[in-house]
Parts: structure tokens; sequence; C-alpha cells
């Protein structure tokens, strides 16, 4: 039995340059693509220019531009113009604000089936709705790709997601991703990539796997990935770019570390409810819920496919006087075909609100619901606060409960709209590249700008041989990064300016903590489970370090928040759950031969209040040298 043999051990094995495809051995892959978005990609590119690399070696790189475009203040724009002119800098696509979601733009127009794609986003794994293998990171790791260093990964189990039947005209892509959640959890992908295969794959157009895919990040896995078969081949032809199709399927003998069995016929409208995306329900045990707010869109149901289904829904109907419905579709391409053929009016007469081609409410841009508000979203993430309204309940379904739920004012079965219409993919999309700019051929006479917002890195020293530190704080099981560093439209214009974001950490759970942060000087924060789930944003270790993060200790950490801390030198630190009992917020911790321990060991022994204990640090080479170096960046100097 190889691991060559589905298809994530296709394409990793054409990747692989250091490292051998074993389960839980640590490989560097090349990384064929990459994709930044504005909110984290101002510090990729800062990161980039500070290893002072000339040019961008991957095949390509795209820019985009989709998260902070409400611009209240000139910060994004400042973000927006560093952004442009980095690209042309160093040989990136720009994908200007008004082009999209990056995740759409670039299923639409750049992903390729059986190549890599890295992007500073955690729902990069929409691009394996194309059959690419499509991961999100940490800037930092996206920096490293784009300088020609290699992406290192632990390699994962595979399991393989057996679909049959098909989706009733009542359910959606959406349903299926959320039935894996409520059989999974938010930690059930964590280690592991999710194919999927079986007859049932053939009924599903690649936006739709790109929904099932993009929310596998939901699953903490490390990418989900589809074959690329002849649907694969319509939607690349549609879009003119059939050259790029290959196909890619799994061998009749691949194997894999487990198999769940999904009958699409069997699914029905489902919902995840407040504050999870695997706390889901039936929607028809939820009709009772009355709503304030309807968001339609985000990187997970924004294709025209879904706008179209959507809009044919609206026709003829009127939005709920008591809800607001909101409405952002997902791509230029996608905007432009709606305003063709009519959807865009269907849209505006029932009383929708059309937003910008962006990120928007799914990040609390703008759109923040009322207070203690009920929001129904088509979005991937219903963390507490992410709406910009704290105390809003965000429940998160597909377009047709979405849009029941609009016309009725509460949380309704597609059924009451009767029949669903049927949306047939586009022979052809519209296709209009220039909001995309390619970088010039001569790159001399480009200058960077970097305005106000845009604050210079700062340099952290190597690790110390022994720390005297406090738990400055302790937190609980699934802690996500919008709890460390929240979104919403106050903190996200702040992403390229370390100290003006920094005042942001753990501002809603423990307001003041930046204030104790900078006090202490040095400490430590103790999580539970799955410390850091969600987003890939390294700020939520980069600021935290910069108040003087040294250490977290936690029962288990989230792939992608866990490569952050290391990569800029705070050392994970993995403790039981006795220990997690014991260790109480204020305490004082000792390390002693740090440097000894984190070269060679692992397990690590510290006092807390005196009081010997145990931890593992469970660490490839690599991360203890970049530890022991104070962080990634240091590599480099
Ligand atoms: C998100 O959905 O949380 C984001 C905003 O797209 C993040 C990236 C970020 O925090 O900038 C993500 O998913 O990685
Ligand atoms: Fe943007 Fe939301 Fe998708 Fe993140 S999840 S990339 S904020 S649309």
């Amino acid at each position: 039995m190889g691991y060559e043999d589905h298809i994530a051990g296709q394409i990793l094995a054409s990747h692989i340059e250091e490292g051998r495809l074993v389960p839980g051995e640590e490989i560097g892959i090349r990384i064929d693509q990459t994709l930044t978005q504005d909110a984290t990609g101002t510090m990729v590119y800062l990161e980039f220019i500070s290893m002072g690399i000339e040019k961008i070696k991957t095949e390509r790189s795209v820019s985009y531009v989709d998260h902070n475009t409400l611009q209240a203040a000139w910060e994004n724009a400042d973000d927006h113009q560093f952004l442009k002119t980095a690209a042309a800098k160093y040989g990136a696509y720009f994908s200007r604000p008004g082009n999209g979601i990056c995740h759409q733009v670039h299923l639409e127009r750049f992903g390729k089936p059986s190549k890599t794609l890295l992007g500073s986003d955690s729902h990069t794994p929409t691009g394996g709705g194309l059959g690419m293998l499509a991961m999100g990171a940490g800037g930092m790791d996206v920096a490293l790709s784009m300088a020609g260093g290699l992406f290192y990964m632990t390699v994962p189990r595979v399991t393989l997601v057996r679909l049959t039947g098909e989706l009733s005209p009542f359910v959606g892509a959406k349903d299926v991703i959320l039935s894996l959640l409520k059989q999974l959890g938010v930690k059930g992908g964590l280690g592991k990539i999710i194919e999927y295969g079986g007859p049932g794959v053939k009924s599903l157009t690649v936006p739709e796997r790109a929904t099932i895919t993009n929310m596998g990040a939901e699953l903490g896995a490390w990418t989900s990935v589809f074959p690329s078969d002849e649907i694969t081949r319509s939607f690349l032809a549609a879009q003119g770019r059939e050259t790029d199709w290959v196909e890619i399927e799994a061998r009749d003998n691949a194997r894999y570390d487990e198999e769940i069995e999904l009958d699409l016929s069997a699914l029905e409208p489902l919902a995840a409810c407040p504050s999870s995306p695997d706390n889901v329900k039936r929607i028809s045990s939820l009709e009772d819920v009355k709503v304030d707010q309807v968001a339609i869109g985000s990187c997970t149901n924004s294709s025209y496919r879904d706008m179209k289904l959507v809009a044919g829904l609206l026709k003829g109907r009127k939005v709920h006087p008591d809800v607001s419905l909101v409405i952002s579709p997902g791509s230029r391409q996608v905007l432009a075909m709606l305003a063709d053929d009519g959807s865009l009016s269907d849209m505006i007469d029932a009383g929708a609100r059309i937003l910008e081609v962006a990120c928007g409410p799914c990040i609390g841009m703008g759109q923040a619901p009322p207070s203690g508000g009920i929001s129904v979203r088509t979005f991937n993430r219903n963390f507490e606060g992410r709406s910009g309204t704290p105390d809003a309940k965000l429940y998160l379904t597909g377009p047709q409960a979405a849009v029941a739920t609009a016309i009725t004012g509460h949380i309704c079965h597609p059924s009451v709209l009767g029949d669903i219409p049927e949306v047939k993919e586009p022979d052809a999309f519209f296709v209009d590249d220039s909001m995309i700019i390619p970088p010039p051929a001569n790159t001399s006479d480009v200058v960077i700008r970097m305005g106000p917002n845009i604050k210079p890195l700062p340099k952290f020293p190597p690790l110390a041989d022994s720390m005297d530190i406090e738990v400055l704080l302790k937190v609980g099981n699934n802690i996500t990064t919008d709890d460390i560093l929240p979104g919403g439209a106050k903190v996200l214009p702040l992403r390229s300016n370390l100290p003006a974001i920094s005042e942001y950490v753990y501002a809603l759970l423990s307001p003041g903590f930046a204030k104790k942060a900078k006090q202490s000087g040095s400490f430590a924060i103790v999580g539970g489970e799955n410390y850091g789930q969600g987003s890939s944003r390294e700020h939520a270790a980069l600021a935290p370090r910069y108040l003087g993060l040294r250490v977290v200790l936690a029962m288990s950490f989230a792939r992608l928040h866990r490569a952050n801390l290391i990569n800029f030198g705070v050392l994970p630190i993995l403790i039981d759950s006795g220990t997690y009992e014991s260790v109480r917020e204020a305490d004082k911790i000792r390390f002693e031969n740090l440097v000894e321990t984190v070269s060679h060991a692992d397990e690590i022994a510290f006092t807390v209040n005196g009081v010997e204990y145990k931890g593992k640090i469970v660490l490839s080479e690599r991360e203890r040298d970049i530890i022991l170096k104070g962080g990634a960046l240091n590599l480099y100097q």
C-alpha cells in the first residue's frame, strides 16, 4: 500500500523535496502558487522584503485586496497602495479592490488541478474544489514560499469521504460540510487531509465542491480535495482556461486511514448554531428563531451558481420587514453576470442591500447586526464577536435556507419557497481580467509606497536560557484567533501596524490584557484543547509576542496557530489535563536550561510557584532552530 495512490498522496509525491511520505513525518514540499489577501498580505510582503530576496520565485503569486475595503479612514487605502506597488516590484499579480474575494477569484482565474497552492488565509483549501492541494498557512510560511523556500508540513493521514446519491433541491453543498462538521466536530480533521470520492462526486459542480473544501477548514483539516474530472474540465473551459486542466483521480488500489460514507440524497437542510461551526442542528428544529439580519456571500457561498439560485428564489418576493438582507457576490465576474442576466434586479426588487464584492460582513467589515441581534449567514464562521457585535448570535446555513429566512423573518426550511429553481453551470463565464494587474517586465523604477499605516517589523532576540514569567491569562478549550485578536472594522485596518493592533489582543475575553501584558514584560498563556483554532492570521501570534508572550502551555494546538507561534519564537508546550487544572492565572513559572532542552529534548521540566511540572515539546529540528533563534526571520538576517 502506497501513500501515493490517493489524490493527496499523488500531489504530495510530485512536490516533495525533503523527507519521506510517511504519516507523522515532516516533509518539505515545493509550492507552485501562493495567494495573499490584504489583511494578512501586508505582513507577508513586509516579511518578504526583510528577507532581501529580489523576485518572487513561485510559478504564480497573486496579491488580493478583499478584506479591508471599507476605507473608513486612510489606513486601508495605504495598505492597498503598499500591496499594489510591492506586487509590481517583486513579481506578483495584483487583484484590485472590487475584483472579489481571493478564494473565489483564484478558483475562477488561477487555480490549476494537481498544483500546490499556499495562501495566507485559512480558507485557501477552496482550491481543493479544482483538484489542487491548497493549504492555508501563516504569512511567514507564505513569504518563505514566495522566496523559493519549501513549505514544511507533517505528512497528514488521509480520510476518504465517499459520496453517494445526489443532493435534493432543498439542500446544497453547504449541508454536506455542515453534516460532516456535525459528525466530526471542529477538531475532527486535525492532522488529516479530507479527500472526496465515490459516485456522488459526479453530481457536484466545481463551485459546490469548492463550498465543501472551503469549509473543511472548520474541521481543522490540513486541506480537502476533490478529483479533477470532466466537470472540472468544463468549468475551466467555461473560464477560457481548458488548457489548465489535467485529470487527477485516486488510483483503484488507494487505501485510506479512515473512510466515511455520506449519502447526498439523505441530507436535509442544516444550520450551525451559535457560536461554533460544529454546533449543527436540523433547520426544521429551529423554526421559532426570529431573525434580524440575513447575510449571503463570503468565500463559502458566493459563486455565480449560489447567487443565481438566491436571485431565482427572491424573484417576485419581498424581504420580511424585520429583516435586513445583505448580499455580497464573490467576485466581479459573478456580479457582472448577475447584472447581465437580470438576477441583480430580482435581488434589488426583493429589497436586498447589495454590497461590494468582498469579505464584508463575514469578518465584521460593516453590517454589524443590532445588539443582541440574530443573524443568519451563508458564511463559514460564527464565532462570538466576529460580526462586530459582541452579543449577536450567528447561525450558518446554505443559500436556500437563508432566502427562506429572509422572506419569512424566522429560520425556516426552504420548502416554504415551493419549487427551487434549477441552476445550470454557464457554458462561458464573463471573463475580463482588467482588474488584475500583471507584474511589469521592468521593475527597476517601481517605488514601493509605504504610507504611515505601514510600520516596520520588530526584531525579536534569541531564546533566553532561563526565564521567570507569570501566567497572564488562562483560557478554556477551542479558543479562536478571533478571541485572541478580533476582526471587525476597528481592528482589521491595523494589520500592518503592530504597535496599534497589539492594543486589541484578547480585548473581548480579557479587557485590559494589553496594558497588563506591557507591565508584565514577558509572560505565558495557558490554554485548553485546540488552542488558536480558526484563521491563519499570524497577528494572533505576532501581536501577543510583541507584548511579551514567550510560552503557551496548552493541551493541544490548532495547526496554523502553532506554526505561527513558532515562526515568531514563542514556545508551544503541551501539557496534560492535570497540569492544566493546577496552573492558575498569576502563577510564576520558571524555566531553566531552555537552550539545551529546546535543542534536543522532547520533555520539558518547569516549576510553577516552586512546584515541579513536566510538559512535552513536539518540534521538528527546523522548528527547534527557529525558536532558538527567536523567530523565522532571524534565520535570514
Ligand atoms: C477569516 O476568515 O478569519 C480571515 C479573516 O479570512 C482569516 C485571515 C485573517 O485573519 O486575516 C483567515 O481565515 O485566515
Ligand atoms: Fe473573507 Fe470570510 Fe472568506 Fe475569511 S472566511 S476569506 S473573511 S469571506
